[in-house]
């Protein structure tokens, strides 16, 4: 539990102590049930079952696809490992349309296996791939589209899959924040061909490290499940290409743990956003972002933009001196896909264009939330903020005096 130091009269940046004596972390696990955890790991020991499509895997798997409301759920070691699995077996090559704000993970898993990604500009107020830009950047090597539904607001999957359908196109979505989430009644898990979750420990839901493929599909169920084990599909039958992309028991005791605890952790999270909700909005120049109140939303990320001319600091500036105060903010998902190594080093013909992602991945600030965050620390971090900005210019001039610390380290 993040401790405060006395009440901050200076900000730390201009040679305070820093407000937080531990550090308040973006990602900070959700924790479930010490004792059941621990009771399931007993169980795994004592029956020697460890791996493989365990007890606790399947038990898991069948958890995740009710909860998403979708036919077959392939829990597996990591999400990025199952956007990998999900565009091979969906044959995915040549270009695949996907935003470039996202984490590298989604960039990643289609250039591991040699397909280009095509990086489509996003909505500036919903930071979702933009549907009308991405008919213009089809061509004939085009074979899917791989959208986001990033910071769990889930991608417009309807006008995604038009497109899809008019130009005979696979359509996958990358759905590594929003477990639990839905759009207009639907859950998230159902959409397009297929869908990846992250179970990663800063999930909303964590296995520690670990990810599934959800479909409604029965033969891409069959594809993901081969793939991931060899291409074995007997004891001694390898029926096709494959790696090993299991999830563990271990994983999934985890996961099986945390489920039991998934409600209580939404509330906390909504919890969590009433109050930065509350204390952001008389900060001058930051902005959360808003979501619809009628979708279901896990809030495992809160958002923010930052106006450097209302604010009297850029987002950076505000977040190193954020960080210097042992509030650790982070600007995810910065600089975009595109304007990092391999991807920088082949621009189409032309560069990229892509304003509206470069606006965004200038302006946005992610906060702390989740079990490991406090109301108290929350409103702590609002009067700080506003510390901080009304004395904006000197802050500025004592950043370009110090060495900041770099993204991770805190202050102690
Ligand atoms: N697609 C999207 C859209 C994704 O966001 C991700 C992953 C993927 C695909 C791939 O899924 P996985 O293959 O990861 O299952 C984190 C996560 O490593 C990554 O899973 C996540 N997205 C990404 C958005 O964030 P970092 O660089 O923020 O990790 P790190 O180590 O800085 O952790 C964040 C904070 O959490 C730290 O300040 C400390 C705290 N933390 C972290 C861990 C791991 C803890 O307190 N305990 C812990 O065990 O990447």
């Amino acid at each position: 539990m993040p401790m405060l130091t006395a009440s901050p009269a200076t900000p730390a940046i201009l040679g305070g102590r820093p407000h937080f004596r531990q550090p308040l972390h973006v990602g900070a696990p959700n924790i479930g049930n010490r004792e059941r955890l621990l009771r399931r790991i007993e169980t795994m020991l004592d029956t020697r079952r460890l791996s493989n499509f365990g007890p606790y895997v399947r038990m898991f798997e069948d958890m995740v696809a009710e909860r998403a409301r979708v036919k077959h759920c392939i829990a597996l070691c990591n999400g990025t490992v199952a956007l990998e699995i999900g565009a091979r077996a969906l044959d995915l090559q040549g270009e695949v349309i996907m935003p470039a704000f996202t984490f590298v993970a989604t960039a990643h898993a289609l250039a591991w296996q040699g397909i280009r990604p095509v990086f489509c500009d996003i909505d500036p107020v919903t930071h979702l791939l933009d549907p009308g830009k991405v008919e213009a950047l089809i061509t004939p090597r085009t074979t899917g589209i791989l959208a986001v539904h990033l910071w769990g607001r889930p991608a417009p999957a309807g006008r995604l899959q038009e497109i899809a359908d008019r130009h005979g196109l696979k359509l996958m979505f990358d759905a590594a924040h929003a477990f639990g989430c839905s759009k207009g009644g639907k859950m998230v898990g159902g959409f397009g061909d297929l869908e990846v979750f992250s179970f990663h420990a800063t999930k909303f839901m964590n296995t520690a490290e670990g990810g599934a493929v959800v479909t409604n599909d029965d033969e891409l169920a069959r594809k993901v499940r081969l793939m991931a084990n060899f291409g074995f599909s007997g004891l001694d039958r390898v029926e096709a290409l494959g790696i090993n992309g299991k999830m563990n028991e271990l994983a999934a005791a985890m996961g099986l743990t945390s489920f039991e605890s998934l409600d209580q952790w939404l509330a906390v999270n909504r919890r969590n956003m009433e109050a930065w909700k509350r204390v952001l909005a008389p900060v001058p120049g930051v902005t959360l972002n808003t979501w619809d109140e009628d979708d279901d939303h896990n809030h495992q990320y809160v958002v923010c933009e930052v106006d450097a001319e209302q604010a009297g600091l850029d987002r950076d500036e505000l977040v190193a001196a954020l960080r210097a105060e042992n509030l650790l903010a982070r600007r995810y998902f910065y600089p975009g896909c595109h304007r990092m190594p391999p991807y920088r080093f082949s621009p189409p013909a032309g560069g990229w264009h892509l304003p509206a992602t470069e606006r965004v991945c200038d302006r946005v600030m992610v906060l702390p939330t989740g079990t490991a965050v406090t109301v108290e620390d929350i409103e702590q971090a609002g009067r700080l903020m506003r510390e901080i900005l009304d004395q904006a210019p000197k802050v500025r001039s004592a950043l370009q005096a110090v060495a900041v610390p770099e993204a991770g380290e805190a202050v102690r």
